[in-house]
């Protein structure tokens, strides 16, 4: 049986998997051997769940030959099939954050284009960095857009945690060097900065990320110690070019994927995982604190696939 944070994955995965089951229902339903057409329904499936249109074509060949040469006989078969190649694909974009020891504060940079979460998953990382008994400070970098200092002290107020923030229009890389002295001084063992929305086509916005970097690094050449780009799975392929795009100003050290729980192309994952050297650190499952999950491929396959073992 699923323990409870798999089965809560589970649930939230829902949309996702759904899309998959349909692409899988066929195959050995009628109970005869799957037909070609069949094959080719999944193949839409799974692009229709953004594994990619390469990853999709590679894994329906590899599940027809398999069902042409009888090594897969049943549904229970296919199933094991597509979660061994899921895993397979997916194993090399785990990292565990438990390596999170060492010089503190540790300080993560989140980045990411507007409306993607940025600052819903900083306040969920505080709330589980809390959890682990971590002191954790965060920094309104976000000084660019109207409100979005009060968004994060609001969070900061719920979780109890401190902000550090200037007003409205004053200068991000400031604000950050203000967090870094006083997270430094107040012996914090996280600071967690959250950053305006940003287009790569916005030159000067995408250049101010750099002057951040610069200023943090004046303090303590060490940090940030983490840059992740935060996505929301909703935009399918499209994150794959953002990722590009921002690894062209930061150096970025992972990604929190978010809003799983409300689309169906969770496949996305993969096509990460394929394409980049990049982990994926956390997924995010819904608006409240709690709403985020390590990623755990082995965790994410099963509840793709609704398997129990
Ligand atoms: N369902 C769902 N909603 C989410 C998730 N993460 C964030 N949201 C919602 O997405 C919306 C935008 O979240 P923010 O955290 O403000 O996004 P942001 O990237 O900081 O946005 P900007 O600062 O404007 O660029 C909010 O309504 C959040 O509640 C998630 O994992 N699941
Ligand atoms: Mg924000």
């Amino acid at each position: 049986m699923f323990g409870k944070s798999k089965s809560s994955l589970f649930q939230k995965l829902g949309k996702t998997r759904d899309n998959l089951r349909s692409g899988l229902a066929n195959l050995f339903g009628g109970g005869t051997k799957p037909r070609d057409a069949d094959f080719e329904l999944l193949e839409e499936q799974l692009i229709t769940a953004d594994l990619g249109v390469t990853a999709s074509l590679e894994i329906c060949e590899s599940l027809r030959k398999s069902v042409r040469s009888n090594r897969i006989k049943s549904a229970d078969d296919l199933q094991a099939a597509l979660a061994e190649d899921l895993l397979r694909r997916l194993a090399g974009a785990e990292r565990s954050v438990d390596a999170f020891t060492g010089t503190k504060p540790r300080v993560i940079l989140m980045v990411g284009v507007n409306g993607v979460g940025k600052t819903t998953t900083t306040a969920k990382l505080a709330h589980r960095f809390q959890n682990q008994g971590k002191k954790v400070m965060l920094a309104a970098c976000d000084t660019f857009r109207a409100a979005a200092i009060e968004q994060l002290q609001r969070w900061g107020d719920r979780l109890d945690v401190p902000v550090i923030a200037q007003k409205h229009g004053s200068d991000a890389a400031a604000v950050a060097h203000d967090a870094l002295q006083s997270a430094m001084a107040r012996d914090m063992d996280v600071l967690i900065i959250d950053s305006a929305g940003r287009q790569h086509i916005n030159v000067d916005l995408m250049e101010q990320l750099g002057k951040v970097v610069r200023v943090l690094k004046k303090i303590d050449d060490n940090t940030p110690h983490e840059v992740w780009l935060t996505i929301d799975a909703g935009n399918g392929q499209n994150v794959l070019s953002q990722i590009e795009n921002f690894s062209r100003f930061v150096s970025l050290s992972g990604v929190c994927v978010t809003k799983l729980d409300g689309t169906a192309k969770g496949g996305i994952l993969v096509a990460i995982a394929e394409q980049f050297q990049l982990p994926v650190m956390f997924i995010g499952v819904g608006e409240k604190q709690e709403d985020l999950r390590e990623f755990v491929a082995q965790d994410f396959v099963d509840a793709l696939l609704d398997r129990d073992d």
